[in-house]
């Protein structure tokens, strides 16, 4: 079981999370400008093909990305939110900020994804007295530079200890386990190395918490394939049904559609020889 604010959800078949761009608008001036209703319409669009779960998120996460304020942050993320309340879909708000939080609760979102894992200092207050699902990951390091030069003595030792730590931290606070996920943060301050290590780690990752899957068309596809970011379709349908075989319960992705079709292929023909 998944409690994910208005949503209970069962797990017994992967959930597809699809990304929701809250990026200023390319073709205003500078990109000074944000659209709500752009990524409104590709919210829309997504729960369309299938997505289970919206992932609204601002820019700050990003690896390299720069610093944006609570005040910036929320002039993205809230008019998305409001927008898409009665899609349908779970809405979650991807955010490091307690405060981002805070307002995102009481604006109706389901679901809380932090690459910071509610170790901000007020953030796992903020979330605590709520019913939202939360997603604890894994990062070495801030996004400004995590990928600089990546070291671990053991990384799965130490991605797995952390999450179980982080997870403890939620329960001592008073969430409930039904609400938490668990996700390596494929890119966030790991090698391809890494990244591969933790991918074949995913069933005993699994075992801690439900597991989210975040590996679409992100450069440890593009090192592997030798594709650029518009080239990796495959590449990510690919690695999001092994993420599915090895035990992963959401699957974030930008190919929604695409994604569900090859669940649905996967679903009806990996089934079990016996069954006829
Ligand atoms: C540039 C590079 C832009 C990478 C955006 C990204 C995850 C996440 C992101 C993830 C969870 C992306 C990433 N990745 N949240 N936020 N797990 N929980 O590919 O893997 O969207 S940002």
């Amino acid at each position: 079981m998944f409690r994910c604010g208005r949503t209970l959800f069962t797990l017994d078949r992967p959930l597809v999370m699809g990304i929701v761009n809250v990026t200023p608008d390319s073709f205003s001036d500078g990109g000074r400008f944000f659209s709500p209703q752009y990524a409104i319409e590709h919210g829309l669009s997504l729960r369309a093909a299938g997505a289970d779960i919206l992932d609204i998120g601002g820019e700050s996460t990003r690896p390299g990305a720069a610093a944006v304020s609570v005040a910036a942050e929320l002039d993205r993320v809230l008019p998305v939110l409001e927008g898409l309340l009665n899609c349908g879909a779970a809405l979650s708000v991807d955010t490091m900020k307690p405060e981002v939080m805070r307002a995102a609760l009481a604006a109706g979102a389901d679901m809380i994804n932090d690459v910071r894992a509610l170790q901000t200092p007020g953030a796992l207050e903020a979330v605590a007295n709520s019913d939202c699902g939360l997603c604890l990951m894994h990062m070495q390091g801030e996004p400004r530079g995590m990928q600089s030069d990546p070291r671990y003595a053991e990384v799965v030792a130490e991605v797995k200890a952390y999450l179980q730590a982080r997870v403890e931290a939620a329960l001592q606070a008073g969430v409930s386990r039904e609400r938490l996920l668990i996700d390596p943060g494929f890119g966030f301050g790991k090698t391809l190395e890494h990244n591969i290590a933790l991918f074949k780690a995913m069933p005993e990752l699994a075992q801690i918490a439900p597991v989210l899957a975040g590996v679409s068309r992100k450069s440890m596809l593009g090192l592997i394939t030798g594709r650029p970011v518009e080239g990796r379709l495959a590449a990510s349908i690919a690695a999001a049904l092994l993420a599915a075989g090895r035990g992963a319960a959401i699957l974030r992705v930008h190919d929604v559609g695409d994604t569900v079709d090859a669940l649905k292929i996967m679903a009806a023909l990996s089934a079990s020889v016996s069954t006829q």
